[in-house]
């Protein structure tokens, strides 16, 4: 449907935004306060920002539910937002005949004054652009937080801000030939978005422009595929994280007397049993959160204490509460299956084989090989909802039980039902929530107040 303005005619739009949601709404608040003529183009027949733009913005044009024609052939720059393929058969054929394509996230980077730091990575993003930010508020900076972490970066822009955070997805990275971070980093990588991506190393391949023309790359050492997206020549630049003895300015874990601390080189900073964060991925995420801030000269002491009082983000490992013995556990942020296989690691502390998972939703497309694998060491019952249930229990081995659930709610009684004293139930998808749900938080906030049923 076109919703067009008296006063315009689709032919004099040479901007085009595709998508409105957040990130559509981010770039006509910015593009139109600097007179830039623009129409905007979504798929969906109510996009969520729709009532917003037509309130605030009654003077733009737009056309919604298909990605119009007649938009696209007006506009001589398109501006995507990240949930649209730049593979849509509409993009392709705008920039055959020579429209320029561009981002948000571009818009961003001419614009801004401030040094940026850009994290990606296929889990942890959200946990360590928020530490950082918190961090560096500690050492006394003017920062801004955002990107793929909620607010859009054109909302980010001030003048006032002295350090930009940036958490990226690989849709924000795809379009970036130039980025130029102060630092940068790929946390980890595992597959993800499947659905978006013809394979693995293409999805890889938008991760690794985060390092384009880093001053100071920060990388996983214990993570070889993420390494590898470190261009070589860059590698004496870099500042390391591991799980294990760090080497000179790197940061890592070393075991005193028993006890594992935080340090840096030679240097102990902090004994990881002061951390509120649980499980070993999210030590890994505190020591990249530290690398990031050392290599923008943040203070170590403030880091420091910033990383103790941190309880990390809702949804992401966040405990709800015990009923008859049992642990409950919300990882509704848990959208793939590393961040699944990480979260069952991170609980496993005692005892094997005591964790019944709630998983399923949009699984994207994603190989279960994966969970399959480990699904026997840790799980008591998987309990499944949502589009690909029955596909995730078609992939997991027979001495897994496997109940499918047709609500969150049934999957909540189902999974109260089989686990016993001394476990715990854990909401941990490694889906996407989009055929249930508006989104994972929405997910997240269903499951907890099933949960708080029960514990009442
Ligand atoms: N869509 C259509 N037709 C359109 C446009 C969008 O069907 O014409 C659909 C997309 O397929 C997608 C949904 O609408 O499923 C939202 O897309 P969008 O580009 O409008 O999203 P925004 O509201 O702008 O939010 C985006 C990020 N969403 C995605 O990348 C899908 C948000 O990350 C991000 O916080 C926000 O910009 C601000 O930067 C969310 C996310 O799920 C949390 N990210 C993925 C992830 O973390 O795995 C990448």
């Amino acid at each position: 449907m076109m919703h067009m303005p008296a006063t315009q005619t689709a032919n004099a739009l040479p901007t085009l935004i595709v998508g409105l949601g957040v990130t559509g709404l981010s770039c006509v608040r910015y593009l139109h306060a600097h007179g830039v003529p623009l129409a905007v183009c979504d798929s969906r027949d109510v996009p969520p920002g729709l009532a917003e733009l037509q309130r605030d913005f009654p003077d733009v044009a737009v056309f919604t539910g298909r990605l119009d024609a007649q938009a696209f052939a007006a506009a001589e720059r398109i501006i995507v937002s990240p949930g649209v393929a730049l593979s849509e058969p509409a993009i392709q054929s705008a920039q055959a005949r020579g429209a320029e394509i561009v981002n948000d996230i571009q818009l961003f980077l001419q614009a801004a004054k401030a040094p940026v730091i850009a994290i990606t990575g296929s889990n942890g993003k959200s946990t360590v652009t928020t530490l950082v930010g918190l961090m560096a508020q500690a050492a006394g900076r003017r920062v801004a937080v955002g990107g793929n972490l909620g607010v859009p970066a054109l909302d980010l822009l001030q003048d006032a801000v002295e350090l930009y955070v940036l958490e990226l997805s690989s849709f924000q990275l795809e379009l970036l030939d130039t980025l130029g971070a102060q630092t940068a980093v790929v946390l980890n990588l595992s597959p993800d978005h499947m659905d978006r991506y013809s394979s693995y190393a293409d999805y890889a391949a938008a991760k690794a422009r985060v390092y384009r023309q880093v001053q100071v790359p920060v990388v996983n050492r214990d993570d070889a595929a993420a390494m590898a997206l470190l261009d070589p020549s860059l590698a004496g630049r870099a500042i390391g994280f591991t799980l294990h003895e760090p080497a000179a300015e790197d940061f890592g874990i070393r075991n005193i007397d028993g006890h594992d601390w935080l340090c840096q080189g030679q240097q102990s900073l902090l004994a990881v049993s002061a951390l509120q964060l649980v499980g070993r991925y999210n030590q890994a995420n505190v020591l990249a959160a530290l690398a990031l801030g050392y290599a923008v000269g943040l203070t170590l002491p403030e880091m420091l204490q910033a990383a103790q009082r941190f309880t990390g983000l809702p949804h992401r490992m966040q405990y709800v509460g015990m009923h008859d013995g049992v642990r409950w556990y919300n990882d509704s942020k848990g959208t793939n299956v590393g961040a699944v296989v990480s979260a069952l690691r991170g609980l496993d502390q005692h005892n094997a084989s005591r964790t019944v998972l709630i998983a399923g939703g949009d699984a994207k497309g994603a190989s279960f090989t994966e969970l399959a694998a480990v699904a026997p060491h840790y799980m008591r019952a998987l309990v499944l909802i949502g589009r690909d249930a029955a596909c995730i229990a078609a992939a997991m081995p027979n001495s897994v039980p496997r109940i499918l659930a047709d609500s969150m709610a049934d999957a909540v009684a189902k999974a109260a039902v089989v686990a016993k004293p001394g476990d715990r139930v854990l909401l941990s998808p490694a889906c996407a929530s989009f055929d249930m749900f508006s989104n994972y938080i929405e997910r997240g906030e269903v499951f907890m107040a099933e949960v708080g049923r029960l514990l009442q």
